[in-house]
């Protein structure tokens, strides 16, 4: 006798209550461009909604009109300031902004948001770079990321933020947010801000050709600081309900522009883009190591979404050859449905408007654990009645992906041993709550079909221990599975 264990699509009632996951969930991404020219001004801004920039209730719009449920916005000043009521930035964009109608466009609430301090614009000068904003203090490494000559930690220019861990002329410009309807495990979150780039085997380190050392782009002073997530790398747990999470990975690795022939942005988005591609596969995650010292990535058969601004387009523009392919020809993610501006009438899978039209921004959900239903770009095509809005709000667009949780069998069935049992066969195992159980046989392993055994009920005790006897009377092989369906 064999057992094998397979999802199954119909649903049995089971007695335990619980709150089954939703149908259907929207995720976006959405490079918004609000980003602004010093530390404070789009606090200020987001303050006084009266006075803002246009731009920004273009950008509510869009993202009222697209309503996802659990959204990233990328380039979004980071601060850690708050005002009278404890409101953030992020706080303040919703409250002022997405919930308030648009255009006569419904209002939004999106009860639960996250954010945290990106690497943009912090100098590692700074010892303190992660106590409060004060002036940069002299405990830190002095260095020269872009080879310039000089060692800038003076806030303000190109300069200085060439010599931070990412990019930024002040701490926290080009920040990231995520909101979302369903709730954040905010305690689980797990973040990849420090993680340095030679830490990554084979990285991609930059070199200088004129020298025979390899990879002496960076010295080691530098080396032994210098980080590989130009913002930052987050992995935000959404609870969905029905015990069932999703990892919604955010990032926005660095264009692979703004450098020399050393092209040693394009080799850091290469590997911002790796870091992810190795974290959803066990195999491959041998070197994560978050914020808080925890090592690994996800375990297998886990739900998870990609998101964010990738700025590697899979086939065209400045970023080297594979970079975005990491993600597009990835086996645990699913590519089958790429987002385009279809829903315009458009054909498009661009996502930014610069070089041309490029595809950097991705929504990209896991094989497992989710099924496509539908996906799109906000990118209404010229002569359209929404194109200017679209075009006005920021040179990317917002990209979406409407999925369907579907059980996992790694989560809903563990330990599962059979054993003969006074003429008959016990089938044991240890369930998980949420999911009702049927058995179900079939007399050819290969060609079925499976059908449920009548009269066979699993028993699902209250700690969850499960079981279920057949009879073993009838001749030749039988084989058995287990299916588990979310309980509607
Ligand atoms: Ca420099
Ligand atoms: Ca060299
Ligand atoms: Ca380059």
């Amino acid at each position: 006798m064999s057992i094998v264990t397979r999802p199954l699509l119909f649903l049995v009632p089971l007695l335990h209550a619980f709150a089954a996951p939703p149908a259907q969930v929207r995720f976006a991404t959405f490079n918004t461009s609000l980003y602004r020219d010093s530390l404070g001004a789009l606090f200020v801004e987001l303050s006084n909604p009266a006075s803002a920039n246009v731009k920004v209730k273009k950008v509510a719009e869009i993202i009222q009109r697209a309503a996802p449920d659990v959204l990233l916005v990328n380039e979004f000043d980071w601060d850690p300031q708050t005002d009278s009521q404890g409101r953030t930035t992020v706080d303040l964009f919703h409250d002022h902004f997405l919930a308030v109608s648009q255009n006569g466009q419904a209002a939004l609430n999106f009860a639960y948001r996250y954010t945290a301090k990106p690497n943009t614009g912090f100098s590692p000068r700074d010892k303190n770079e992660d106590g409060l904003i004060t002036a940069a203090d002299t405990g830190g490494v002095l260095v020269d990321f872009n080879n310039n000559g000089q060692k800038v930690t003076t806030a303000g220019t190109r300069e200085y933020g060439d010599d931070c861990f990412g990019f930024g002329e002040f701490r926290g410009k080009y920040g990231m947010a995520v909101y979302s309807k369903f709730p954040i495990q905010t305690s689980a979150v797990r973040t990849f801000r420090r993680f340095l780039w030679k830490d990554i085997p084979g990285a991609l380190l930059p070199d200088i050709s004129s020298t025979p050392a390899p990879q002496d782009w960076h010295d080691t002073t530098e080396l032994g600081v210098f980080r590989i997530s130009s913002k930052s790398h987050w992995d935000v747990p959404i609870d969905l309900g029905g015990g069932i999470i999703a990892h919604f990975l955010c990032a926005h690795p660095t264009p692979p522009t703004f450098d020399g022939s050393e092209d040693r942005n394009g080799k850091r988005n290469h590997d911002e883009i790796r870091f992810w591609a190795d974290y959803i596969d066990p195999a491959r995650s041998t070197y994560h190591r978050d914020d808080a010292g925890n090592s690994g990535g996800l375990p297998v058969a886990t739900r998870f979404v990609l998101a964010g601004d990738y700025n590697a387009d899979p086939s065209r523009g400045e970023s080297i050859a594979g970079a975005a392919r990491q993600f597009t020809g990835h086996p645990f993610i699913d590519n089958t449905v790429v987002p385009s501006a279809s829903l315009f009438g458009s054909a498009s899978t661009n996502t930014a408007s610069f070089s041309g039209g490029l595809r950097v921004d991705y929504v990209l959900p896991s094989r497992a654990g989710f099924s496509i239903a539908a996906a799109g770009v906000f990118w209404p095509p010229a002569g359209h009645a929404l194109a200017t809005l679209a075009s006005e709000a920021s040179d990317h667009r917002l990209v979406w992906i409407d999925l369907r949780p579907n059980p996992e069998i790694a989560e809903a069935v563990a330990g599962l041993s059979a054993a003969g049992e006074n003429g008959a066969v016990r089938i044991a195992f240890r369930a998980s709550p949420g999911y009702a159980y049927t058995l179900q046989e079939t007399a050819d392993l290969i060609l079925g079909p499976w059908q449920p055994v009548p009269g066979a009920v699993v028993n699902v005790a209250g700690d969850f221990s499960a079981a279920v006897t057949v009879a073993a009377s009838a001749p030749g092989f039988r084989f058995f599975r287990i299916a588990a369906a979310f309980i509607p």
